[in-house]
């Protein structure tokens, strides 16, 4: 592969619009993305649905469509994982460490990682509330869910967000419509039975962001001048005209990897 370079300065009138576009582009760096995450059953519970992340700044908008569980009753909800690079993920049924049939919230925690946001209808969104029942969303009659809420999160968070997980919890392993203490009781709290923390359904981000892709190849170098040049809107024909002033920009814009 070579690169071969030809500078063309033409005496006559500049195209405006060729600054315009050179100035423009690197300008149009996003901050918003949005992840879509599919959430899968765990413990049979017979949940699913769909999770969207859209994180703008510091503004994370977390929208949650789910179905299959436990009718009428509330279903606690957290972003799980960590902001640090530990590759976190759903637990598999292997998970179920003392072989109980369930895999309950402490033996999935080495697998999806602990809490990083508790996803409550209002309020405090911090670790602390992550069993605030009383603010997690209620599934209705059919054991839909439907949540949306837009939280400020920290940088980390916001950098990191394709990182983390989705998981909402509250199976009903008997089918009687109701929380009991049929699997005894929560090793997060004695006092609610395991049936309402045991994890229903997990989603980890899918790899691929459906939102706004960075500008300018910051992340991964590939905006050379190569590669600018070579975009559409700067591709410019041969008959370009460029004043003198412009010949810096020209070298650039001329600048082209030839196969
Ligand atoms: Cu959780």
């Amino acid at each position: 592969m070579t690169v071969k370079r030809s500078i063309r300065i033409a005496a006559l009138a500049a195209l405006p619009a060729v600054f315009a576009l050179c100035a423009a582009s690197p300008a149009l760096a996003a901050d918003s993305q949005a992840f879509q995450i599919d959430l899968e059953q765990l413990n049979d519970s017979g949940g699913s649905g769909t999770a969207m992340l859209s994180i703008n700044g510091s503004q994370l908008t977390v929208k949650i469509e789910s179905e299959g569980l436990v009718p009428g009753q509330p279903h606690a909800q957290h972003i799980h994982g960590s902001t640090q690079g530990h590759n976190f993920h759903c637990p598999p049924a292997s998970a179920d460490k003392d072989g109980d049939g369930i895999v309950s919230t402490g033996e999935g925690i080495p697998h999806y990682g602990d809490i990083n946001i508790s996803l409550t209808t209002k309020g405090d969104t911090s670790k602390e509330s992550g069993l605030a029942i009383d603010r997690m969303p209620t599934a209705d009659a059919n054991g839909k869910v439907s949540y949306e809420r837009t939280i400020t999160v920290s940088k980390a968070v916001a950098t990191h967000i394709q990182d983390l997980h989705v998981v909402q919890h509250g199976i009903d392993p008997n089918k009687n419509k109701e929380y009991d203490f049929g699997k005894g009781k929560s090793e997060l709290d004695p006092k609610l039975p395991q049936e309402a923390t045991a994890p229903a359904v997990c989603g980890i981000v899918k790899g691929a962001s459906v939102g706004a892709m960075p500008v300018g190849g910051v992340e991964t170098g590939s905006g050379s001048p190569e590669g600018i040049a070579d975009t559409p809107a700067l591709a410019i024909g041969g008959t370009a005209l460029l004043a003198s002033a412009g010949a810096f920009a020209a070298m650039r814009l001329r600048t082209r990897q030839s196969r």
